[in-house]
């Protein structure tokens, strides 16, 4: 508990229980890192499988194995301390804990349950006819406009659309989904200008939020509305059926806008890959898996330590905060042969982009179907896909992606 106190301070003296321990003073959430964390990710492999950070006085775990270790023992690596890095137990958190992320079992379990009675394979493939004639009618015009920024235009107005629909919101305020979304997974990570910006700048928002989580704004029929079956049945409270909501909100819309255009911008950067699709679009769902892979949109989050443990050799006490490099991870040459190559042919099971263990994304299936979707539609009808500029990367301390992708698109 002490030593967490210390741990947004960021005093010196935190590396002095430290001996025989890679240090690195990286600040992950500088944006020259987060212009391009790939060669800083080489880097703290190249230190090792445990890198203690300076700055920030917690263990960055960069390899795939010790992440996938970690993730696999919840009971010694917990989430209810939070999935932050600030800890629950000693900070007060920005808003109400998620009952969903920010738990352990048992907690967990029942709630897990109850967004999996509503977030299913069943459910999911119920969505598809009309994910598909979004689809259908946004790539097209996608492809038509033959330049623009792809952001707007399909990156960010497909899920909106699908998402929101298949949520049960009304059409009206989704402008406030993706502000959400950038204070919430800004929150994971210090509490640093980019966070307080994206608070300041959206006051309103979770206001109205809190709001589109209640049952009576929620469509009949909507997986939002769905979750209040649990109060009816008696297996959750209205408040949590209301804070379930909130989950999907939080999780499940800036996550796949910015996966999307991750996946076009990488597809226009390889145009050799790019045709590789066209040609069999077969491989659309191992593309999708290697994009997560190869430039994924969640690049890392936190666990904490319940007791004294060692990994790789390093041991720490309890209470210790963990940074789970996932994106670091899935580019590990140790577990990827040729692991800073984008190829949509390769071996791609195992990617940690949506997590691993028990809190891996449970909306997992309808980001896929999302993906594959718009990518299959979208090698069905367009040609080449060609930068006109640089795209514009939106910075977050979390997550990664594009504000704006200048593009030309050819038809077939
Ligand atoms: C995985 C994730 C990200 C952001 C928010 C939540 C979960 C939540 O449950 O609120």
């Amino acid at each position: 508990m002490d030593q967490i106190e210390l741990v947004h301070s960021g005093k010196a003296q935190m590396d002095a229980p430290l001996r025989d321990v890679p240090v690195s003073d990286l600040d992950p959430y500088s944006t020259e890192v987060l212009s391009n964390p790939y060669p800083h990710y080489a880097e703290l492999r190249r230190l090792g499988p445990v890198v203690w950070m300076s700055r920030y006085g917690v263990y960055a775990l960069p390899c795939f194995a010790e992440v996938k270790d970690v993730l696999a023992d919840h009971a010694t690596f917990c989430s209810s301390a939070g999935a932050g890095l600030s800890n629950f137990h000693t900070e007060k958190p920005w808003r109400h804990p998620s009952i969903l992320l920010e738990v352990d079992p048992p907690e967990h379990d029942r709630t897990r349950q109850q967004m999996v009675r509503v977030l299913n394979p069943a459910s999911v493939r119920a969505l598809r006819p009309q994910f598909e004639a979004v689809a259908e009618e946004m790539v097209r015009r996608f492809v038509d406009l033959g330049e623009c920024d792809a952001v707007p235009e399909l990156a960010a107005a497909y899920p909106t659309k699908v998402f929101g629909d298949a949520v049960g919101l009304r059409p009206d305020g989704r402008e406030n989904l993706m502000p959400y979304g950038d204070m919430v997974f800004n929150g994971f990570g210090p509490v640093n200008d980019r966070f307080r910006t994206s608070l300041a700048n959206a006051a309103a928002v979770p206001g109205w939020i809190s709001d589109a989580c209640k049952r009576e704004y929620l469509t009949e029929g909507g997986l939002g509305r769905n979750l209040y079956a649990g109060v009816d049945k008696g297996e959750i409270t209205e408040e949590e059926a209301a804070l379930l909501v909130r989950s999907l909100l939080s999780a499940g819309l800036d996550t796949t806008v910015f996966t999307l255009g991750n996946a076009i911008v990488i597809f226009a950067r390889h145009p050799r890959q790019w045709a590789k699709l066209r040609d069999d679009p077969s491989l659309v769902r191992n593309a999708v898996e290697e994009v997560l892979r190869y430039d994924g949109t969640f690049h890392s989050f936190y666990r904490t330590t319940t007791r004294p443990v060692e990994i790789a050799g390093v041991s720490m006490e309890k209470t210790q905060k963990l940074l789970v490099l996932t994106a670091s991870a899935n580019r590990d040459a140790k577990q990827w042969p040729d692991a800073d190559a984008f190829d949509i042919t390769r071996k791609t099971n195992g990617q940690l982009g949506f997590g691993f263990g028990i809190h891996a994304c449970v909306g997992q299936m309808l980001a896929r179907l999302e993906l594959e979707i718009i990518l299959t539609k979208l090698a069905a009808v367009a040609g080449s896909l060609e930068l006109t500029d640089e795209p514009e990367q939106h910075f977050n301390n979390t997550v990664r992606g594009y504000r704006r992708i200048p593009i030309r698109v050819t038809a077939r």
